[in-house]
C-alpha cells in the first residue's frame, strides 16, 4: 500500500501537455465530479457542458455506493468510480485514494456537487485552487447544513447560492460567483430549496466556464 499523498510534486502539472504554468489557451479542462446523493447539479454540469469540446466531464466519484447521481453518470455515458469511505481505516486513506484516482485521470478541477464528506487539509491543499463546491445560500451568510430552514426562520426576504473554492475551513473558501433568489412568505424549506435548487443548476455550468475560459485569477491550473 502506499503512504497516503505518497506522490511526487515536485514540478508536475496533472495537465497532459505540461502547459498550464505558462497560462496557454487550455485545450479542454478535465473535470471531475465528485457526489453522494441525487446528483441534479452533476446533471447541470453534464448537460450542459455535452457539445463543449473545450470541458469534458472524465469521471464521476462517489463515497455512496448508492447515489442517485451515479445513474445519471451512466446515462451520460460517464465512467463513475465509487469510492466507499466505509472500506478505508481512516479519512486521510480515503482521501488519498480519492486523490490518486484524480491523478491518473489527469483531472484539472473538481467539482464537489452534493459531496458530503468533509474532506482533510492535506487533501484541500494538494487540489488548492483546483476544486469548487456549490452551497444553497449567500455564503458567507448560512455556512453548514439546513441553511433553507435557517433561512426560513430568520425571517430573510433573499437567499441564493455560492460556487466557491474549497478551503480546509467548510464553506469559507473563495466567492466565486454567486447569484440572489427571493423567499416568498409561503415558502416551506422544500420550495425555497427547489427554487435555490434551479438558481444552482444555472450558477454551476457559469463558475465552470468562467474557469475554462481562464477568466478566474483564482483558479491555479
Ligand atoms: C459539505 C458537506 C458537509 C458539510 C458541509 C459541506 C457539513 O457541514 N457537514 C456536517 C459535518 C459532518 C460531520 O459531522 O463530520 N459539502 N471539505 C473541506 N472544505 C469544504 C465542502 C464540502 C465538502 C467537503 C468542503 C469540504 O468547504 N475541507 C461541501
Ligand atoms: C445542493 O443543494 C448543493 O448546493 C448542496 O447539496 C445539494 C446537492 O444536490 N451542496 P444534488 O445532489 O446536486 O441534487
Amino acid at each position: 500500500m502506499t503512504a497516503p499523498f505518497d506522490r511526487d510534486h515536485g514540478d508536475y502539472s496533472t495537465r497532459e501537455d505540461g502547459m498550464s504554468k505558462n497560462h496557454s489557451p487550455l485545450s479542454q479542462l478535465r473535470l471531475a465530479v465528485m457526489i453522494s446523493g441525487r446528483g441534479s447539479n452533476l446533471e447541470a454540469l453534464l448537460k450542459a457542458f455535452t457539445d463543449d469540446k473545450t470541458i469534458r466531464i472524465v469521471t464521476v466519484i462517489s463515497n455512496d455506493p448508492k447515489a442517485q447521481g451515479l445513474r445519471i453518470a451512466a446515462d451520460h455515458g460517464v465512467e463513475a468510480r465509487v469510492i466507499d469511505h466505509h472500506q478505508f481505516a481512516s479519512r486521510i486513506e480515503f482521501d488519498s485514494a480519492v486523490d490518486e484516482f484524480l491523478i491518473q485521470n489527469r483531472i484539472d478541477l473538481i467539482c464537489l456537487a452534493g459531496f458530503m464528506r468533509i474532506l482533510s487539509d492535506e487533501f484541500v491543499a494538494r487540489w488548492s485552487g483546483k476544486m469548487i463546491n456549490i452551497h444553497p445560500s449567500l455564503l458567507p451568510s448560512y455556512r453548514g447544513l439546513n441553511t433553507h430552514e435557517r433561512v426560513l426562520a430568520a425571517g430573510e426576504s433573499f437567499t441564493g447560492c455560492t460556487v466557491h473554492f474549497v478551503a480546509p475551513e467548510v464553506d469559507s473558501g473563495e466567492i466565486i460567483l454567486q447569484v440572489k433568489v427571493p423567499v416568498l412568505a409561503e415558502d416551506s424549506p422544500e420550495t425555497l430549496a427547489a427554487r435555490v435548487l434551479s438558481a444552482e443548476h444555472r450558477l454551476y455550468p457559469q463558475a465552470v466556464r468562467l474557469i475554462a475560459q481562464q477568466k478566474l485569477p483564482g483558479y491555479k491550473g
